[in-house]
């Protein structure tokens, strides 16, 4: 074949499932955004754990580096090489077999690179639901979603990705074989090890399959687009409609004028929901176990009320699935219909929002006069997404990084609250993090990768 090293890769996982050729490997070495493009040795694509270990192990005796991959739909850079270093691709595609699921003990015991949404579909089919939701949930893949401990649009209610995982199996990076598979709510033997592996990004280990918790299924949703005149107003209507419905809110979603209309312009034929021009939008849903017409009922109850008090400017409520997806559609298309600018995935405490907003918009204002800013997220998790220009200021990135991160700073938030480190922030955090943190981190990796074999250059 090509070389002995893509041979003995080749006799692992066949001959089929080593691709090294430009066409075919295109795909794998560049990101989502096109932001990062570089080449690796091959892309190898194993069918099962020990596929997965056998490979792992040729590496560590080669002193190849590997970088995981999912679905690739990841916005840090953290799923491509790098190029400064001899690596492959481990594409966890091949295994996405569902092994169990459980209605009892309310699990899946799901293959890493079964599909986000194929995972909510086998919950569905039992009757059950995993509570997981993101725009890229047709194409991201377990594996990927837990090494970035991905957010979403349910976290308000079920949390983060980390918060749905019971138990993990982890190829290590001498290709040794943690089967960590169990389904246990409560377990207190020592180190939570699993917890080391979500959101690692990939520096630590591979993850293989993971039991995953599984919730009942609402039987019921009802999904409002609201007008508010600011993000106070916006995080002031959350408390009102948690107060009123309680934990039944399940997504709370912002979104700028700004960010509705590119939507409108990159998807001719959307509807604007409210016909009248706002500032500002919140997208609410509410799912409960009851019936539709009641949980519609509670949602036009509490929001009629918030208009009685000038609390919103206007609302409507989907009056059917299909009502309902067309609003989540516009949503949902925000990341797309703004594609090239400069990203920021930030967080604070909700009732900083306000400040947020309003401090990082004032100071990127003062530097760039006139320049757009596309602000939307899941401001029930205090998260938003915060980017600014277009194309042509992504030379400047860094002054615009400074300008924002420093706000977030003086808030006590977060750069990176949902979409990992990658390399699109590693220098960030160093600057960022407290030097004894990223200490322990360096001392965790070195413990678990002290050849530095996994993803490296991404995060540390
Ligand atoms: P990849 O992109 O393939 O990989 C991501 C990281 O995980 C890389 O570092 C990779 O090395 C590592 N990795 C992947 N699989 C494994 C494995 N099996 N073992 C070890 N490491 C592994 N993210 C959110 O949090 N919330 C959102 O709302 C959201 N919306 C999005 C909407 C769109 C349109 C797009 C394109 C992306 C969105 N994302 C969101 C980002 C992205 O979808 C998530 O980060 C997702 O979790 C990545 O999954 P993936 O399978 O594509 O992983
Ligand atoms: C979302 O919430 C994603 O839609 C993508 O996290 C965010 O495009 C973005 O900046
Ligand atoms: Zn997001």
């Amino acid at each position: 074949m090509r070389n002995p090293f893509l041979d003995a890769l080749a006799a692992i996982v066949g001959e089929a499932n080593v691709l090294a050729g430009a066409s075919d490997t295109a795909p794998y070495f560049t990101d989502w955004r096109r932001q990062y493009r570089a080449s690796a040795e091959c892309v190898v694509r194993p069918g099962s754990t020990a596929e997965v270990a056998a490979a792992v192990r040729l590496c560590a005796r080669e002193a190849v580096a590997i970088v995981p991959q999912g679905g690739n739909t990841g916005l840090s850079g953290g799923s491509v090489p790098t190029g400064a270093r001899r690596e492959i691709v481990l594409s966890l595609a091949r295994m996405n077999r569902i092994r169990a699921l459980d209605p009892l003990d309310d699990t899946v015991t799901a293959e890493a690179g079964c599909v986000l949404a194929q995972v909510q579909r086998a919950a569905e089919e039992a009757g059950r639901y995993f509570a997981v939701s993101l725009g890229a949930e047709g194409s991201c893949q377990i594996g990927g979603i837990l090494s970035t401990n991905a957010g979403g649009v349910n976290v308000l209610r079920y949390g983060n990705s980390r918060e749905q995982v019971l138990g993990l199996e982890v190829v290590l990076p001498d290709g040794a074989v943690w089967n960590g598979l169990r389904a246990l709510r409560k377990d207190n033997t020592g180190y939570d090890l699993k917890q080391l592996f979500i959101g690692a990004e990939g520096t630590l280990g591979v993850i293989t399959c993971a039991v995953l918790r599984l919730r009942p299924r609402p039987a019921a949703s009802a999904t409002a687009w609201i007008a508010v005149a600011t993000p106070a107003l916006a995080v002031a209507l959350l408390a009102r409609l948690r107060e009123r419905l309680g934990e039944c809110v399940s997504a709370f979603e912002i979104v700028s004028r700004r960010c509705l209309e590119a939507v409108l312009a990159h998807a001719p034929g959307t509807p604007d929901p409210l016909g009248a021009p706002h500032p500002w939008y919140v997208l609410a849903e509410l799912e409960d176990s009851g019936a539709f017409e009641a949980l519609h009922a509670r949602l036009e109850a509490a929001l009629g009320e918030c208009a009685g008090r000038g609390e919103l400017l206007d609302a409507t409520i989907a009056a059917s699935h299909a009502q309902a997806a067309a609003l989540w559609r516009i949503r949902e298309s925000i990341p797309e219909a703004q594609f090239s600018n400069v990203k920021h995935d930030i967080s604070v405490a909700v009732s900083r929002v306000p400040d947020l907003v309003a401090q990082a918009g004032a100071a990127l204002e003062a530097a760039f006069p006139g320049v757009a800013i596309y602000c939307f997220g899941h401001v029930g998790d205090g998260n938003l997404h915060f980017n600014v220009g277009d194309a042509a200021l992504v030379p400047r990135r860094e002054e615009v990084n400074r300008l924002v991160y420093e706000t977030v700073a003086a808030l006590g938030g977060s750069i990176s609250a949902e979409h990992g480190v990658g390399q699109l922030k590693r220098e960030e955090i160093r600057r960022r993090k407290q030097p004894l943190e990223l200490e322990l981190m360096r001392a965790v990796k070195r413990a678990l990768d002290p050849q530095g074999l996994m993803n490296p250059g991404k995060v540390l």
